[in-house]
């Protein structure tokens, strides 16, 4: 009783503009959890309509055969986790996925590759399909691994709106991961982005064997970004046969429940996206995830090369909670 009133009013940070500290972000995390899901909801209903929620639609443009080896990642050349190396979509391939996202309600389309970094003539066929996709009238995102700054700009140019580039752990984490890049290599290219003017899609995947400091510390890399990422993606591990990390442990569905409060918190004007991992998840812990904060979601039946919920499934899921999508409320 004691401990909990203490924990309560104990002062963790001072706003939101000041520099959060690794401590005071597991601090959060030790909050009894009605106690964080309340500031959560304090700091998510200041910010935003509790019921609206933003839909972005995944396409892998560029499928398999990656040249980096991200652990959890399927793509990745160095597992044999049996995804086809596909050549790269056209760009009538990818209007007609992104009209078809359009329809079923989404408002971004999140063109996602499996390279180390895009080639010259990689670009130039992005370009095109960010033209395109920006014609329609959607918010566009890319996340083609590595940027210079020539090609922030070409992007910047295109039209695109998001860069989608996570730092997905801690630092002191990410060696475990990923040996063919360093942490310093995913923040030079972010600074790049942010350079160009572009927003920025920044987040991480939890289940990976990190600690709880670990994931203070992934929110600290975050949320003391100046300014802080526009949109933060926490992925749950998709734990994929063929994969380094494909026999970890589940974490408990609460402790990505906190995850999702924590960065709400933290970061409270930024989309704190429920992202991959909601096919394995129940019903009800989606739930406490818009709950604790989470106002966006991936929307469509396919993430880059594992399941999500069917559309089906998602809408449902909205009007059973009485959600309603950010494109519906404007037309
Ligand atoms: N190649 C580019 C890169 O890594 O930046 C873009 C595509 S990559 C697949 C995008 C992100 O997907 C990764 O940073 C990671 O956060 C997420 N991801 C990949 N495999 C995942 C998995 N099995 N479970 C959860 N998230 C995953
Ligand atoms: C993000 O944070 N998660 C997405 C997106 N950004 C590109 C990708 C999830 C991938 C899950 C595994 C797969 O489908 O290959
Ligand atoms: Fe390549 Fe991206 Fe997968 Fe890493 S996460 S192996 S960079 S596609």
């Amino acid at each position: 009783m004691q401990t909990q009133a203490v924990a309560f009013h104990r002062p963790i940070a001072a706003n939101e503009n000041s520099r959060w500290s690794v401590a005071a972000i597991e601090a959060l995390f030790q909050l009894p959890f009605a106690d964080l899901m309340f500031r959560a909801q304090q700091v998510h209903r200041e910010h935003f309509d509790p019921n609206q929620v933003q839909l972005s639609t995944l396409l892998s443009i560029k499928t398999g055969g990656c040249s980096e080896d991200c652990g959890y990642c399927p793509q990745s050349a160095f597992h044999d986790a049996g995804v086809e190396n596909r050549r790269m979509l056209d760009v009538d391939e990818v209007v007609k996925a992104a009209k078809a996202a359009q329809q079923a309600g989404a408002d971004r389309f999140c063109m996602g590759a499996a390279w180390r970094e895009p080639s010259a003539e990689d670009m130039a066929a992005v370009v095109e399909m960010v033209k395109a996709v920006r014609g329609l009238g959607m918010e566009t995102c890319a996340t083609l691994g590595m940027l210079n700054e020539a090609q922030t700009a070409q992007l910047k140019d295109a039209g695109l709106d998001y860069y989608n580039h996570n730092l997905d752990t801690a630092p002191e984490f990410y060696g475990n991961i990923i040996s063919t890049r360093d942490y310093q290599d995913r923040l030079d290219t972010l600074e790049r982005v942010r350079k160009a003017g572009m927003h920025i899609c920044s987040g991480g995947i939890i289940g990976m064997g990190e600690s709880l400091t670990q994931r203070a510390g992934l929110i600290a890399q975050l949320a003391n970004m100046e300014p802080y990422p526009e949109s933060v993606p926490i992925n749950n591990l998709v734990k994929v046969e063929g994969t380094p990390l494909a026999d970890q442990q589940d974490i408990d569905p609460l402790d990505f429940v906190r995850m999702i409060a924590v960065a709400r918190i933290t970061m409270p004007k930024a989309r704190v996206r429920l992202s991959a991992g909601r096919q394995q998840m129940g019903e009800a812990v989606q739930a406490l995830c818009f709950l604790a904060g989470a106002n966006s979601i991936f929307y469509g039946d396919q993430l880059l090369t594992t399941g999500n919920p069917d559309v089906e499934r998602d809408r449902a899921l909205m009007d059973k909670l009485g959600m309603y999508p950010f494109a519906e409320q404007h037309g």
